[in-house]
C-alpha cells in the first residue's frame, strides 16, 4: 500500500520516486502477445544480415506495403496492388479463439503475467474504443466482432495471472514514422494518410490520452506498456500528466507497473527499463528491467519463418536463465494466427519452459540476481535498451557467453548453470563453510562440495539422465 499513499506530481523526480511494484520484480517470466490485423498477412521477408526490426511481421503496413522489395512483391502477388491494409481487417476473425485455452497454456508455461497489444502502430484497437477516431477500426466492429482485450483479461485473471496491455502512442496513418536508422524512407501513401489522419493537434489530447485512460478504467491493466515513443517528446505526449494521474487515480494504483517508453526517456525515466532483442551480455542493473523477444525474429506471427528460425526450448530456457541471472524479467512473445491459434511449435516451447520451471522455479521466481564480484565488475546505473547495429541473426540468437549465474532469496543462494560439467562446477570467489546443505534441483542425490582458496567446488552427482527430473539448465541451491 505504501507506494500509493504518496501524492505524485507531474515531474520526473516525483514519478521516478515510485518503486516498480514488487509483484513485477518477483514475477520474472511473462508472455507477450502480438495479435492484430497484421496477423492476417502474417508475412515479412527475412534478411538475417539486416536489422532485427526489418523482420517484424507486425510492421507489415510499413515494412511490406510501403516500400518496394520482396515483401511488397509478396503482397502484390497474393492480394493485389490495390489491396489496402485496412482490407485485411474483415479477415481477422479469431474464429478458433478460446481465451481460456490461451490462459491455461500461459499458466502451464509458468508465466506470471501477460501483455497483449491493445493497439499496435496500425491504430486498430482490440477493444471497443470509444474514441471517435477508432470508429470502424476496432475488433468489435470489424474482424472478430468481440472485445479481445476484455475477454483475454478475464481469462488470464481467472488463472491467477496478471494482465498487462501494450499500447502504441504513435499511429502510422496519423504520424508516419521516421524511426532513425533503418526506418527512414518508409512512408504510407498520401491517399491513406489524408483519409485516416487524426489531426495533429487532436491526436494526443483527444485520442491517445483518453484511450489510455479508458484502458485503465475499463480493464485495470497491471502493466501499461507504451511504445512508439521514439520520435516523440514526453512533453508533447503529456506523459508526466498521464503518469501522475495513473499513480494517483488508477483503481489499481498500487499494482500498476509501467515501462520507460514515454518519449525519448528510455533507460532514464518512467518505470522498469524495457529492452528488446538486446544484448544480454554484461547487463548488471539494479533498476528493474525486462527483456522482450520472440521465439524467432518477429513478434507478430510470420508464416515465412520455418523451424530453423525458431529457437529450441533449450535456447529459450538459457535466455530465461541469462535474463533472470542478470536481474531482469523475460517477457517471451507469442504471435497468434488470425484465426486465434497459438502455433503448435510455440505451445511446445512454452510447455517445455513450464516443465523446467516446475523443477527449477524456486531459483527464478521472487529472486534477486547476485552479481558475484569475482566475475562481474561493473553494476551499471544505465541500461542499454536497444542495439541498433545488431543483425537479425545475432539478435535472435541466445547469448551463452556466460554459463553460470546466481540468484538469491532470503537465506538461499541459487547457482544456475546452462551447462553441467562432468565432474566439478567451480564457482569463483565463493566460500561455503562446512555444514551447509547443497541440493541440485531435479535429483535426490546431494552434491558434495568443498571450498578451496576462496573458490567453491561442487561435485556433480553421477545420475543417469533418466533419474534427473530436469534438463537444459541446472540449479544448485545452497541453504
Ligand atoms: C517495438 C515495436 O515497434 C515492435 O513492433 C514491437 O511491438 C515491440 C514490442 O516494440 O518498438
Amino acid at each position: 500500500t505504501g507506494i500509493a499513499q504518496k501524492k505524485y506530481e507531474p515531474t520526473w523526480e516525483s514519478i521516478d520516486s515510485r518503486p516498480v511494484p514488487q509483484w513485477f520484480q518477483d514475477a520474472k517470466f511473462g508472455i507477450f502477445i502480438h495479435w492484430g490485423v497484421y496477423s492476417v498477412p502474417s508475412y515479412i521477408h527475412i534478411n538475417r544480415e539486416g536489422s532485427v526490426y526489418d523482420c517484424y511481421a507486425e510492421w507489415y503496413e510499413i515494412l511490406a506495403m510501403s516500400k518496394p522489395g520482396p515483401s511488397r512483391d509478396f503482397h502484390d502477388k497474393n492480394y493485389g496492388k490495390n489491396f489496402g491494409y485496412r482490407q485485411f481487417a474483415p479477415m481477422f476473425k479469431a474464429e478458433l479463439w478460446n481465451p481460456d485455452k490461451w490462459a491455461t497454456l500461459f499458466k502451464d508455461a509458468g508465466a506470471k503475467y501477460v501483455i497483449l497489444t491493445s493497439k499496435h502502430h496500425d491504430g486498430y484497437t482490440l477493444w471497443p474504443s470509444t474514441s471517435k477516431y477508432s470508429k470502424g477500426w476496432n475488433a468489435m466492429e470489424v474482424g472478430p466482432k468481440r472485445d479481445l482485450v476484455g475477454d483475454l483479461t478475464n481469462a488470464v485473471r481467472a488463472k491467477g495471472l496478471k494482465m498487462g496491455l501494450y499500447y502504441s502512442l504513435m499511429e502510422w496513418e496519423s504520424t508516419p514514422t521516421t524511426r532513425p536508422g533503418n526506418f527512414n524512407g518508409y512512408y504510407l501513401p498520401d491517399s491513406i494518410v489524408s483519409k485516416y489522419k487524426i489531426p495533429g493537434d487532436k491526436m494526443i489530447s483527444e485520442h491517445i490520452v483518453p484511450q489510455m485512460k479508458e484502458l485503465v478504467m475499463k480493464y485495470q491493466p497491471a502493466i501499461i506498456y507504451p511504445d512508439g515513443d521514439w520520435d516523440e517528446d514526453y512533453k508533447r505526449l503529456q506523459s508526466l500528466e498521464f503518469l501522475s494521474w495513473l499513480y494517483n487515480n488508477a483503481p489499481n494504483k498500487d499494482e500498476v507497473a509501467v515501462n520507460d517508453r514515454w518519449g525519448k526517456v528510455r533507460g532514464e525515466h518512467g518505470g522498469y527499463y524495457s529492452r528488446e532483442y538486446a544484448d544480454t551480455d554484461e547487463v548488471n542493473n539494479e533498476h528493474p528491467w525486462e527483456e522482450i523477444q520472440g521465439m524467432g525474429y518477429s513478434f507478430g506471427y510470420n508464416r515465412n519463418e520455418d523451424i530453423h528460425d525458431y529457437r529450441s526450448s533449450e535456447e529459450l530456457i538459457h535466455l530465461l536463465v541469462n535474463t533472470v541471472g542478470r536481474g531482469g524479467n523475460l517477457c517471451l512473445n507469442v504471435g497468434p494466427t488470425a484465426d486465434g491459434r497459438i502455433p503448435v511449435i510455440m505451445e511446445q516451447r512454452l510447455l517445455d519452459i513450464g516443465e523446467w520451471l516446475k523443477v527449477n522455479g524456486e531459483g527464478i521466481y521472487g529472486t534477486k540476481a547476485w552479481h558475484n564480484p569475482a566475475e562481474v565488475k561493473n553494476i551499471n546505473s544505465k541500461v542499454e535498451t536497444e542495439k541498433k547495429e545488431k543483425s537479425a541473426a545475432e539478435a535472435a540468437s541466445t547469448n551463452t557467453n556466460r554459463e553460470v549465474f546466481y540468484t538469491y532469496k532470503g537465506q538461499d543462494l541459487y547457482i544456475l548453470t546452462t551447462k553441467l560439467p562432468q565432474n566439478n562446477l567451480m564457482v569463483k570467489g565463493l566460500t561455503v563453510p562446512k555444514g551447509y546443505k547443497i541440493e541440485l534441483l531435479g535429483t535426490e542425490v546431494l552434491p558434495k562440495y568443498k571450498s578451496k582458496e576462496g573458490n567453491l567446488y561442487l561435485e556433480v552427482p553421477k545420475v543417469t539422465p533418466q533419474a534427473f527430473k530436469t534438463k537444459y539448465a541446472y540449479v544448485f541451491k545452497i541453504n
